[in-house]
């Protein structure tokens, strides 16, 4: 039996292709700046979002610290969304590593707008603790892989650079939102002073994400990496799987939204299932299953001795990804599971 495995893109197995050129990849020691494939990965990822440099870490949530350790000083405030990434998912290391207080704004699609950003500012009155960087996060993994507009976009990097606040972008799923929208990347991330993105999620790179910036701002970001224990050696095996993800598979991201599209569709039309198919904008749908009488747990369990893997978010919402290892047949199995488990 294969096994359907919705549990996250971050699953996705490297292609053939990309095992080919890791195991012809040249090498260097990178620490010494020497991996000629690392150059090249960075070289092109700058050029791509048009920065000035760009620095290939291991993961998402190291990129994500770097930024925001560079960003602000310990004792100082970061504004995100509730349900953001860096504020539930990463082991809390803004507040154990960067000593940043969290100011998290609810909303209800995931997409903050500049006026509730503008209320959480805070005074500058020296009991408060000040305002030091905005984060926001597209697409939105917790709000259903929701993409933010580039008007929305815009409004709310030239606000905040007009009263002088830096703003990250978590653009871990950063092409996918490129891809609902028909921007480039470069274009719709302009305005962030930094930005990271992955290439081990719907690019299908076996490890690996990139922050792009400022020159100045990446040097500080390489010294940082190395003191979080990020200095690697002869990464070009890894960054030789990366220039594929980011060459290559962008192109084929709609693919992935077609069949989330698909997914949610079918699945509003199951009574017992709740899901809103319009707001399934990207790879990513969450859906409610608490009128099926179980909940994340055994609905995964089930599914799971049925060979099809997907993990809950919370008792009642069950979250899927749809992805490179997974196509439209995939899918259409994976919904007619889902069906004869909540109907009989
Ligand atoms: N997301 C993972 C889990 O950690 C939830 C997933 O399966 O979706 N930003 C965003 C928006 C992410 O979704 C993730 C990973 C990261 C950052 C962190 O990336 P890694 O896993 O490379 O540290």
């Amino acid at each position: 039996m294969k096994i359907i495995d919705l549990r996250s893109d971050t699953v996705t197995k490297p292609t053939a292709k990309m095992r080919e050129a890791m195991s012809n990849a040249e090498v260097g020691d990178d620490v010494y700046l020497e991996d000629p494939t690392v150059n090249h990965l960075e070289k092109r990822a700058a050029e791509i979002f048009e920065r000035q440099a760009a620095l290939f870490v291991p993961t998402g949530s190291m990129g994500n610290l770097i930024c925001v350790k560079l960003h602000t000083e310990p004792g100082q405030e970061v504004i995100l969304e509730s349900r953001s990434h860096i504020l539930n998912y990463e082991v809390s290391s803004m507040a154990m590593v960067a000593g940043v207080l969290p100011r998290a704004i609810p909303t209800s699609n995931g997409l903050l707008e500049w006026k509730q950003i503008e209320q959480a500012i805070r005074p500058q009155i020296y009991y408060c603790s000040q305002t030091a960087l905005i984060c926001l996060e597209n697409t939105h993994n917790m709000a259903g892989g929701a993409v933010m507009s580039k008007a929305q976009t815009y409004e709310i990097c030239l606000q905040a650079r007009e009263r002088k606040i830096p703003i990250h972008l978590d653009g871990a799923r950063v092409f996918n939102a490129a891809a609902t929208l028909g921007e480039s990347v470069a274009d719709l991330t302009r305005h962030f002073d930094s930005v990271m993105f992955c290439l081990s999620k719907g690019l299908g790179a076996p490890v690996g994400s990139i922050i792009v910036g400022s020159r100045e701002f990446i040097e500080k970001a390489r010294i940082l990496r190395k003191l979080l224990g990020g200095g690697m050696r002869q990464v070009g095996v890894l960054a030789a799987a990366g220039l594929i993800a980011l060459e290559e598979m962008p192109n084929r991201l709609k693919e992935d939204h077609s069949n989330a599209k698909f997914l949610a569709t079918a699945l509003a039309a199951i009574d017992k299932i709740e899901i809103d198919p319009e707001s399934v904008q990207s790879n990513i749908l969450i859906f409610d299953i608490s009128k099926t009488g179980l909940n994340t747990s055994e609905f995964s369990a089930k599914l799971k001795e049925r060979g099809i893997l997907a993990n809950g978010i919370n008792a009642t919402q069950m979250r899927m990804l749809t992805h490179y290892d997974v196509d439209k047949e995939d899918c259409q199995k994976a919904l007619k599971t889902i069906k004869d488990l909540v109907l009989n």
